[in-house]
């Protein structure tokens, strides 16, 4: 397709990528040979058939389950190492790439092993394929705001590598006032943050992401769609929404690609950006996402542009050096 070949040779950037949801079932089970865990799963044929979701919990059970595997810094280097050589194909010139480290911490893995492998890749990426990067730390929403804050403390030591902090996992129950002061300390110290909103969550998650916690974008934000005073006031604000369609077909926030309201979304002034989320579980990488769109819906070449465009114009880059992009 004509359109597929435009969008593949245009510089991309990602902006809502889970490390650990890029984690391949064929590198769970190298992983687990090396690090001898063993694994609930005979083959690697046998994981992926555990890859069919209903909902997001679904998938995060499996997803929590998978990164068992991840024990030591190479570990973590070789994961975000694998990442970055694959986008690469893509296309993709600069990422920004969350981590979920209470989900580490809690296996007992200390945040200096995870921090330092992942940061090691990210810079290699940097060095030798011209990716470059920012690095976000994503709270847990299904735990507690104590948590949160003990966590946030813990990585003071290590402020200097990272960019900004995120908030992900189960969304319904767990809404953005829960850690309101959390990210309130998180920007006092000077960080960007970017939440999870409105993905399974009513767009009243986006409100209060919004103006409860200032929030300087929003992941997902499907379900704002339901709300024309909220489409009106991310328009006007130009708020990034990182939109993940192959996501959401995995996880049936959309029944099928062809009912995807990306289009909906731009056409209603929306800042939306095509990202992959958690690829090695949602079937494809970044250009699998544009691949899956162009297929389903009527997407002209200025969209797509503005779909590339909006993601660095949306990232934490700085105008000077977005403007070799644009
Ligand atoms: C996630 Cl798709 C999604 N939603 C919420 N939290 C997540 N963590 C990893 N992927
Ligand atoms: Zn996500």
């Amino acid at each position: 397709h004509k359109l597929v070949d435009l969008i593949a040779a245009c510089p991309k950037t990602e902006l809502h990528l889970h490390l650990e949801g890029s984690l391949e079932p064929a590198m769970v089970f190298a992983l687990a040979e090396r690090n001898g865990v063993i694994l609930p799963y005979a083959s690697v044929a046998e994981l992926q058939a555990a890859y069919q979701f209903n909902n997001l919990q679904e998938f995060l059970d499996v997803y929590y389950a998978g990164m068992s595997v991840l024990l030591h810094e190479a570990d973590f280097y070789d994961l975000t190492w694998a990442y970055l050589q694959r986008v690469h194909q893509d296309g993709v010139v600069h990422v920004e790439v969350f981590f979920d480290p209470q989900a580490h911490l809690e296996r007992g893995i200390p945040l200096a092993t995870q921090i330092h492998g992942i940061r090691r890749a990210l810079e290699q990426g940097q060095a030798e394929l011209g990716i470059s990067f920012r690095l976000i730390l994503s709270f847990l929403r299904h735990l507690s705001e104590e948590s949160a804050f003990a966590t946030l403390a813990q990585a003071e030591d290590f402020f200097p590598l990272i960019d900004g902090f995120g908030l992900d996992s189960s969304e319904k129950g767990h809404p953005p006032e829960k850690f309101a002061r959390v990210f309130a300390r998180c920007k006092e110290l000077g960080f960007k943050i970017t939440l999870h909103a409105g993905e399974e969550g009513p767009a009243d998650y986006v409100w209060q992401a919004l103006n409860l916690l200032h929030t300087d974008r929003i992941d997902h934000g499907n379900r704002s769609l339901e709300d024309p005073q909220l489409i009106q006031t991310l328009a006007e604000r130009q708020m990034t929404l990182t939109v993940c369609p192959l996501s959401n077909l995995k996880l049936r926030v959309v029944q099928q690609m062809e009912q995807h309201p990306l289009i909906q979304m731009l056409d209603s002034g929306l800042k939306v950006t095509i990202n992959s989320d958690d690829p090695a579980y949602f079937g494809g990488y970044m250009m699998d996402n544009y691949r899956a769109l162009i297929e389903a819906l009527p997407l002209t070449s200025e969209q797509l542009h503005q779909l590339a465009r909006n993601a660095f114009t949306g990232s934490w880059l700085s105008p000077e050096e977005q403007q070799p992009h644009l």
